[in-house]
């Protein structure tokens, strides 16, 4: 079975992981490096949050989702304030996963739980949870993904 590669932008509050899963999943070396910029790799779209945080920006993530298959937002499991509109899937038109991230870190379960429940509150249609530092969790959306 031949099983298409997905290209995805992720989305997310500065500081919620979505550098460190491309690098993860792209098996990039893990080195610091706050994205200032769109960037764009093989498989991955990555988003500066302060694009989220200001609400001027929307319309240029929306433009750059076109390049991707699916969106997916990205939510840090240790930050207790929500971020997401309701309903924010529905700006994109476009198959949308939830990416809860940091699990390594939880206090719980019923953080990881929170923040499952604030991406589908945004409309994700599905939720993966890992830790990029220790990699669990990963496999899954690399193979959702295709890669
Ligand atoms: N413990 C832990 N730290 C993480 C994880 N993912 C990212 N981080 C750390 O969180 C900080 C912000 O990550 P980064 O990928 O730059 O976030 P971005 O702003 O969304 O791109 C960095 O210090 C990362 O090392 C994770 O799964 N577990
Ligand atoms: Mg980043």
């Amino acid at each position: 079975m031949v099983v298409k590669q997905k290209k995805i932008i992720l989305i997310g509050k500065t500081g919620s992981g979505k550098t460190t899963l491309i690098q993860k999943l792209e098996a990039r070396e893990l080195v610091y490096r706050k994205t200032q910029a769109i960037e764009f790799y093989l498989h991955f779209i990555d988003t500066p949050g302060e694009y989220l945080e200001n609400r001027k920006f929307y319309s240029a993530l929306i433009v750059t989702s076109a390049d991707a298959d699916l969106v997916g937002l990205v939510e840090d499991c240790t930050s207790e304030e929500g971020w997401l509109p309701p309903a924010f899937a529905s700006t994109f038109a476009k198959e949308t996963i939830g990416i809860v991230t940091k699990t390594d870190l939880a206090r719980g379960p019923e953080q990881i739980q929170a923040a499952r429940e604030r991406l589908i509150q945004a409309g994700a249609a599905r939720i993966f949870e890992l830790s990029a530092v220790l990699g669990e969790g990963v496999d899954p959306l690399a193979r959702y993904l295709g890669l």
